[in-house]
């Protein structure tokens, strides 16, 4: 039986630990959300605060890998004749004159196969490594993500990515509701902004972690058998 110090418990909830059931899951680690001329960028945010993950995800990436324990990668993305893009999504995007589809410095911005797109080299997914493409916020949306963690007999999520508040918290949001057993990385998420970055941290811990717990890679890595 292990666990990890994290709060409001000790994350997994019943100590069943292992490589077989747990898997890191890495989300939206693109250009679009955190190089420059992406998506992020071209709103206008502060890109240290998508950066900042990264060291913190590549160090946990890198003790699962050595461990054994499962990795995926997201990407959100639409294909390339934009099929999959509400229109609603499309036109908030040019509200804040970052056009979903439309043409920017890294290609057509969150569109599948342009630059912007890609996972940053740091975080390059490995040959074997699941890589998801969702067009929405959550990564279960739309995907076979829950089809292949159930095919692998994974129960228990390590969340990281980007953003907190946004792709991270709604996978984890929709992960819990399926029973996945689900620890979020502080130091291993970041938003565009700080405030929205330490609610979405405050609000997994409500109700004795109504969506799973929280804790950081530090302690993780301390713990992880
Ligand atoms: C956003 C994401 N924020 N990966 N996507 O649009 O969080």
């Amino acid at each position: 039986m292990s666990t990890i110090a994290s709060t409001p418990y000790l994350w997994p909830f019943d100590g069943d630990l292992r490589a077989e059931n747990t898997a890191l899951i890495i989300i939206d680690m693109q250009t679009d959300f955190c190089g420059v001329g992406g998506y992020v960028d071209r709103m206008g945010y502060d890109l240290s605060m998508t950066r900042a993950p990264i060291e913190p995800i590549r160090r946990v990436l890198g003790a699962f890998r050595t461990k054994g324990y499962h990795v995926l990668h997201t990407r959100e993305g639409h294909r390339p004749d934009l099929s999959d893009l509400p229109a609603n999504k499309r036109w908030r995007s040019r509200q804040i004159g970052a056009g979903i589809g439309d043409p920017g410095p890294c290609g057509k911005i969150l569109v599948r196969g342009e630059p912007g797109w890609e996972i940053i080299p740091e975080l390059a997914p490995m040959p074997g490594e699941t890589i998801i493409d969702k067009p929405g916020k959550g990564s279960f949306c739309a995907t076979d993500l829950e089809l292949i963690l159930h095919l692998r007999g994974i129960r228990n999520l390590v969340l990281s990515g980007i953003t907190t508040d946004v792709c991270v918290h709604t996978t984890m949001r929709e992960a819990n509701d399926r029973g996945f057993e689900c620890l979020l990385l502080t130091d291993c998420c970041g938003a565009t902004d700080a405030g929205n970055h330490a609610a979405a941290i405050k609000m997994v811990n409500m109700q004795g972690g109504v969506f799973g717990a929280v804790g950081d890679s530090a302690s993780l890595m301390e713990a992880l058998p």
